[in-house]
């Protein structure tokens, strides 16, 4: 039997490999396509694809968005440049071809992170922080998809009734406070129009103080995010992902914030083992688990 192929939709960027017992194999990434026209993701895809049609046996996709029977709503449609309803999984099998399986991608990052701690670790949570912010959770060893595949989309909790609209349309979602989306729209006043998060991090790395306040603001959303799950779950630990997530300096920046809150609150955070490559092992794993 030929391996599978491991499939990354994010906001930003999206990712491909061949996922076998050699790890992660022809990696190959291109930039999301920021258009409502799904023929525009239709061509991305048929171009990135085409390449592994011989090589695989199966499609395991890990996307942004929520997935529901193959298809991706977009609860935040500005982090797909407005597109909204796609049929993700039939688009997948008619350019290869080959049986094809869907699920969040910060889900199926929080599956992989799950397999890389110790046998006792029951419960726990992966965030993303990218171009939104997306988390998968794991109970009781099982991975929370949830009926409409919803679960894990705290990315839209509450952090601040104040706070600005975010792209669901809801006002001061955690989201639109911390994202990267939302730390490069904080930065442009100090940095220009084209300022986006990773230059706010480059400006943070200088020590810039405009770009320390601006990361610290994001960091101060996810700690408050991380205390309201461990509320809610009870879970052990956090893995914190995405470029932002994974960038020098922010882990640090959340373990600080966290850590004024009372001991109750307080919970074990670190970097996600897998990296930027956690959704595709996560994905890969997670269809070979359910087949
Ligand atoms: P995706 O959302 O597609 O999974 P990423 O995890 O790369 O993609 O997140 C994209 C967001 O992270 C953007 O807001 C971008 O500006 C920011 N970003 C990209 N690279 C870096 C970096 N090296 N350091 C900090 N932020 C980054
Ligand atoms: C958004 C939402 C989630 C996703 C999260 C992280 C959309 C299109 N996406 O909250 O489904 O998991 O972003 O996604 O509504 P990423 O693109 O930042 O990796
Ligand atoms: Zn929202």
């Amino acid at each position: 039997m030929k391996p599978c192929l491991a499939v990354d939709i994010g906001g930003t960027k999206i990712a491909v490999a061949i996922i076998d017992s050699g790890g992660v194999r022809n990696r190959n990434q291109v930039s999301t396509p920021s258009s409502t026209d799904p023929e525009d993701m239709d061509a991305v895809l048929e171009q990135l694809l085409t390449p592994f049609l011989a090589d695989v046996d199966m499609v395991a996709v890990a996307s942004t968005g929520i997935i529901n029977n193959g298809i991706l709503t977009a609860l935040n449609p500005k982090n797909l440049g407005g597109l909204n309803e796609y049929p993700l999984q039939s688009v997948i099998e008619r350019i290869l071809k080959k049986p094809t399986y869907v699920i969040n991608d910060a889900q199926a990052a929080a599956w992989a992170e799950y397999q890389t701690l110790e046998l006792d670790m029951t419960d726990m949570a992966f965030i993303t922080v990218s171009t939104g912010v997306g988390a998968g959770i794991v109970i009781n060893n099982e991975l929370v998809i949830g009926t409409n595949g919803i679960a894990g989309h705290v990315g839209h909790t509450l952090a601040d009734p104040n706070g600005p609209i975010c792209g669901c349309r809801r006002q001061g979602c955690v989201e639109s406070i911390a994202s990267g989306t939302a730390i490069g729209q904080a930065g442009k006043p100090f940095f220009g129009d084209s300022c986006d998060g990773e230059m706010v991090f480059k400006h943070f790395a200088e020590k810039n103080k405009n770009a320390q306040e601006i990361i610290s603001t994001s960091a101060q959303a996810i700690a408050n995010l991380i205390a309201d799950l461990k509320m809610v779950l009870d879970i052990e630990l956090v893995a914190l992902g995405g470029s932002v997530g994974l960038a020098p300096g922010y882990i640090q920046l959340v373990q600080h914030h966290l850590s004024q809150q009372p001991k109750p609150y307080q919970i074990k955070i670190q970097s996600a083992v897998c990296g930027a490559n956690a959704g595709l092992i996560g994905v890969e794993n997670w269809v070979k688990h359910n087949l």
